[in-house]
């Protein structure tokens, strides 16, 4: 536990009806008494106080809260000042607070503390900051749904089962000769595969949890005129984007978030793929490119009426490795196509109309599709570090089960490996830098 006393403004930063500023650490009753030269309230138990400066005079009035150790958040004695908010009274509260002995909080530092202090464990932690930020209804109730630490239940589960198949392969140890034939009889391979698929389950939810989180990456590319940001424009439901009958109109990449049954989508939008002089289209069309490696799918628009040409093939072949491509076939208004999803030489091929809208359902329930959303429904939020845990902890699994023939040492290593990465989710095991990394992203106050 932290000898210094921490504080910080905990709503966000503008006006507002009320402001609250936190105070954590063994100094926070004391200057709570201090700041509002009165005794402390009863625990628990809103009191009215006035908030001085260092001549006594008031820089606002509000409600005290007083929370003893450990009951409160973060597990240290506590001290909530309830004043109104304003930014000039709360920075000055906030200064006042610091002359009477605290410092202000880094990011993170209330969060950081209530888990050091048992409070919560890291993926909870991590819960609370993924719900302030979250993006949709659903990634909301999913991170109060790992706040609440159902998340991190089942990572324990599975734990617990790694545990008694640890403790009794060590025990076996020791009877060196019946270990490796208990090892052979196949009851450690069943358990080690039972253990298995229950990682990929956790998997498979994790996975559409971090995908509620970070949503899933599109980027819209073709060759100029073809409609890319008159898309953009469709599925954003208003004018993003310039959009005109002239090639070469969009330079720029354009960023968009949109929803699409609680997940979140990130589409970008870029300028056509041609050969130019122009000195800004070239940069245009190089910052492209640059998109197109980092999404996660590609949508590559073509005019239904000229259909996938030699350049649409080049860049198909260019992605093929690393970035999916879905070939959207674009203007059917015009080339008279029915709208829907057919599959082609290259794949799936969605025709649809920016224009007239045709085709756009079909296009949102691909997306959803090749994003392996299933809906938000009983999900928890996951991050990508708790997908990385659990990849380890599979992977390790697998070494064990080559093991088997080897030696019950080896199991009893890659079990180890395994339980370790486990940990780490939960914050069992973690390192100084794991914490810092984690935590310096959560802002001030929280
Ligand atoms: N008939 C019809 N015209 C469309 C449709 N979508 C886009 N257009 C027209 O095609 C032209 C180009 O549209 P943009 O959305 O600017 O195309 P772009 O691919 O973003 O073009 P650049 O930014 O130049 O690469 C405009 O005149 C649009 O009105 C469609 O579904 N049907
Ligand atoms: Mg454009």
């Amino acid at each position: 536990m932290s000898g210094e006393t921490i504080a910080a403004i905990a709503t966000p930063p503008g006006r507002g009806g009320v402001g609250v500023v936190r105070l954590s650490g063994p100094e926070a009753g004391a200057i709570a008494a201090a700041v509002t030269a009165a005794p402390l309230p009863a625990p628990r138990q809103a009191s009215v106080r006035r908030f001085l400066d260092q001549d006594g005079a008031p820089i606002d009035s509000g409600l005290l809260l007083w929370f003893p150790a450990p009951h409160s958040f973060t597990g240290e004695a506590v001290a909530e000042l309830h004043g109104h908010g304003s930014p000039i009274a709360l920075d000055r509260l906030v200064e006042r607070l610091c002359q009477l002995g605290a410092r202000l909080a880094r990011p993170g530092e209330f969060s950081e503390r209530a888990f050091l202090n048992g409070k919560l464990d890291l993926a909870q932690a991590e819960a609370i900051a993924d719900l302030i930020d979250s993006s949709s209804r659903q990634a909301a109730s999913a991170a109060v749904r790992s706040l609440e630490g159902d998340f991190s239940r089942r990572v324990s589960e599975v734990a617990e089962q790694l545990t008694g198949l640890r403790v009794w392969i060590e025990a076996s140890i020791d009877f060196a000769d019946e270990a490796i034939e208990l090892l052979a009889e196949g009851e450690v391979a069943e358990q080690l595969q039972q253990l298995g698929s229950a990682i990929d389950q956790l998997a498979g939810s994790a996975r559409q949890g971090r995908l509620l989180r970070d949503g899933f990456r599109i980027v819209l590319a073709g060759q100029p005129n073809v409609g890319k940001s008159s898309l953009l424009n469709a599925l954003a439901g208003r004018e993003r984007a310039i959009v005109t009958h002239l090639p070469g109109t969009t330079r720029d990449l354009l960023h968009e978030q949109i929803v699409i049954d609680g997940m979140p989508l990130h589409v970008t939008d870029t300028a056509g793929l041609r050969e130019s002089d122009d000195l800004v289209e070239q940069e245009g069309i190089r910052r492209a490119r640059e998109a197109l490696a980092g999404a996660d799918r590609v949508l590559l628009l073509v005019d239904d009426a000229s259909g996938v040409g030699p350049a649409e093939q080049a860049l198909l072949e260019q992605l093929a490795q690393r970035v999916p491509a879905t070939i959207v076939r674009n203007k059917i208004d015009t080339s008279g196509s029915p709208p829907g999803e057919r599959e082609g030489p290259h794949g799936p091929e969605l025709y649809l109309s920016a224009h007239s809208g045709a085709g756009l359902d079909t296009l949102r329930n691909h997306l959803r599709r090749v994003a392996g959303y299933h809906g938000g429904e009983g999900l928890f939020s996951a991050r990508r570090r708790h997908l990385d845990a659990l990849r380890r902890t599979r992977a390790a699994l697998d070494d064990a089960v080559l093991r088997l023939t080897d030696s019950p040492e080896l199991v009893a290593e890659e079990l180890r490996l395994a339980q370790q990465a486990l940990g780490e989710i939960t914050g069992e095991v973690t390192s100084d830098a794991l914490l810092g990394e984690i935590f310096s992203s959560f802002c001030i106050g929280k």
